[in-house]
């Protein structure tokens, strides 16, 4: 499958991850966008891209958006862990019903291909680090849980359909646009705003939880070679560096690139945070052919000066 001329609907498209796939398709493709706008902004919409306002949760918005349409980047969810835990009934019809409706409108509209924005928050505090994906889930939260099932999903329509499935389980993914105004966003996003107005940054727990973040162009890159590799319908990729870095050593690199020291206060671990957290990244690189280009460094100033 080639990624060129194709009808492409990117679900979250305004949002975070799924603004950079668009804009990155809507140069070759025909992009069309399905957004709620709940935490997607229309600013974050590409120039050039169909737009259609309308909610995952509302099958018929889906249906609507599907029509003619040959891939389907499926990034429209509640991604927000704490949130998932105030209101996992939110998180389960955003994530799970909404997956859902994305699939039954794919199998009955002829759509070739879905990729499916899953996460490595279903493993929870696995086994083994780095993570390879034949470890058990077992989610800390309600989000892990519903990334699941929506994955599992995608699988099940992959063999019992034959609808082109492909997950990819994302690690910490940041980078320009992700938003930073809920205290639920990500903690790349929340640092980078509270340093350049000047505000003292949040650690929860110790600051020694590592996580692997990677950047939100190696995240694009993953998605179009899930969307044009062949032999890996049903099948589940992490995506992430290899590389695991705790939040205090973020921060010391963040002060180094912004050449002071930072006010850092200490509160409370939250609840449902994994320790540790890291992809086995061989799978991907050997079936995929993904091999993230961005060190962290780098990514760390681009986000300073944004
Ligand atoms: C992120 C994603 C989640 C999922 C997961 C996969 C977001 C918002 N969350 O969850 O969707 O894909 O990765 O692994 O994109 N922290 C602080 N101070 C802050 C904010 C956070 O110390 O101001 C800590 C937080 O407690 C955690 C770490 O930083 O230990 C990362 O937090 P996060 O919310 O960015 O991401 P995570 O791993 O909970």
């Amino acid at each position: 499958m080639k990624l060129k001329g194709a009808n492409v609907l990117v679900t979250g498209g305004a949002g975070f991850i799924g603004s950079w796939i668009a804009e990155t398709l809507a140069d070759k493709n025909n992009v069309r966008i399905l957004d709620a706008l709940i935490t997607g902004k229309k600013q974050n919409i590409p120039e050039g891209v169909e737009f259609i306002k309308g909610d995952v949760r509302n099958a018929g918005d889906v249906r609507a958006a599907v029509k003619g349409v040959d891939i389907v980047f499926h990034q429209a969810a509640n991604v927000q862990i704490p949130l998932s835990i105030e209101d996992p009934v939110f998180d389960s019809d955003v994530n799970v019903r909404g997956t859902l409706n994305v699939m039954e409108a794919c199998r009955k509209s002829g759509v070739k291909r879905v990729v499916y924005a899953s996460s490595s928050a279903l493993y929870g505090n696995p086994e083994k680090i780095p993570t390879p994906e034949t470890c058990y889930p077992d989610p800390l939260s309600p989000y892990g849980t519903s990334k699941m099932a929506g994955e599992y999903y995608t699988k099940v329509y992959s063999s019992l359909y034959g609808l082109e499935t492909v997950s990819l389980r994302y690690f910490n993914v940041y980078g320009p646009r992700q938003n930073p105004d809920s205290p639920y966003s990500g903690v790349l996003s929340i640092f980078s705003k509270n340093i350049k107005e000047k505000r003292s940054l949040t650690v929860f727990g110790d600051g020694r939880q590592r996580r692997d973040f990677v950047n939100v162009r190696d995240v694009v890159e993953a998605n179009i070679l899930a969307a044009t590799a062949d032999g890996v319908s049903g099948e589940a990729f992490n995506i992430g560096t290899g590389i695991a870095v705790s939040i205090n050593e973020i921060i010391s690199m963040l002060g180094k690139i912004a050449g002071k020291n930072l006010d850092v206060m200490y509160s409370e671990r939250r609840q449902g945070d994994a320790r540790k957290s890291c992809a086995d990244t061989r799978k991907a690189r050997e079936e995929l052919g993904f091999s993230p280009k961005i060190g962290l460094e780098e990514g760390l100033r681009e986000l300073l000066q944004s």
